[in-house]
Order: structure tokens, then sequence, then C-alpha cells
């Protein structure tokens, strides 16, 4: 499994019922090491763009008016295949079907109130982070300690 590097956020839910400790600590403690990490409100251009894909869909204006609806924590993790893990970490879209012991099978209730976003692939990983982070906002190599500890 190649080291990959995956967006992930905190909607303005998770701030608001102060989750972000939580959350945080969830990817960090499965292992994957933090390599961006800003606390920001998001544009509705950049909302749009971010979600583009969902354009035309019933639940798009919403979903947009509720993820400018106030800070959000906008995150790179970086890891052995962590675009899969970070999904895994976080659970399934519609919280009423994500597993116990994922963010949004222990911390939400309702697919339009889920609490974390992840990208879903390297593609959109790779557009998702350009779209929230200049390069010189990341960090490029960060040997940390324990690495030797989490992968072999
Ligand atoms: P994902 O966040 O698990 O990748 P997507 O299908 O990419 O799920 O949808 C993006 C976001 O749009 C979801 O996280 C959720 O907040 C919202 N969403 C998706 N489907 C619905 C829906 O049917 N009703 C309301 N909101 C939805
Ligand atoms: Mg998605």
């Amino acid at each position: 499994m190649s080291v990959e590097r995956t967006f992930v956020a905190i909607k303005p839910d998770g701030v608001e019922r102060g989750l972000i400790g939580e959350i945080i600590g969830r990817f960090e403690k499965r292992g994957l090491k933090l390599v961006g990490l800003k606390l920001m409100k998001l544009s509705p251009e950049k909302a749009q763009e971010h979600y583009g894909e969902h354009k035309g869909k019933p639940f798009f204006d919403g979903l947009v008016s509720f993820i400018t609806s106030g800070p959000i924590v906008a995150m790179v993790w970086e890891g052995n295949g962590a675009i899969t893990l970070a999904r895994n970490v976080i659970g399934a879209t519609n919280p009423n079907a994500a597993a116990p012991g994922s963010i949004r099978g222990d911390l939400a209730v309702n697919i339009g109130r889920n609490v974390v976003h992840g990208s879903d692939g390297p593609e959109s990983a790779k557009r998702e982070i350009s779209i929230f982070f200049a390069d010189s906002e990341i960090l490029p190599e960060w040997p940390r300690s324990i690495d030797k500890w989490v992968s072999e």
C-alpha cells in the first residue's frame, strides 16, 4: 500500500457541536499523520467547486448553504492507503448506515448533518487538497518519531 494524502474536513455541524478534538483524535489515534490544518469559512464559490459532482442534485443548494454557514476545519492527512483508511474512519454517507466505531456511526444521525468530509479517491483527493490548500500550507515531508511504530 503506497503513501497517500487525503483531504478531510470537519463540517460546520462538527465545529458547532464541539467535536473538533474528538474528530481529529480519531485520525491521530488510527496512525494517520497530519500534514495540513486550518480553520476557515468557505466561500459559496469554493463550496460549489468542492461539491461540483453533486451540482443539479436536489440536496445541492442546501449542502452549499450548510457547508458555508459556519467555520470548518480543513485538513490533509497522510499515510499508507490514507484515502480508503480515512473513509473507513469516517463511515458511510448516511449515519443511519454507518458502522458503530466510525465517526458518523458514533456521532451523527442525519445525512445532511454528517459532521465530516473525506475524499473518495486519488483524483478527488488531489483536486480537493488544491481547492483548500496552497502548496506552501502543507508540510512536504515530516518524519514523525512514532512512524516506525505505525508502519513497518
Ligand atoms: P460523502 O460525503 O460520504 O462522500 P457524497 O455522496 O459525496 O457523500 O455527498 C456529499 C455530501 O452531500 C454528504 O456528505 C452529505 O452531507 C450530502 N448529501 C448526500 N446525499 C444527500 C441526501 O440525499 N440528502 C441530503 N444531503 C445529502
Ligand atoms: Mg463525496
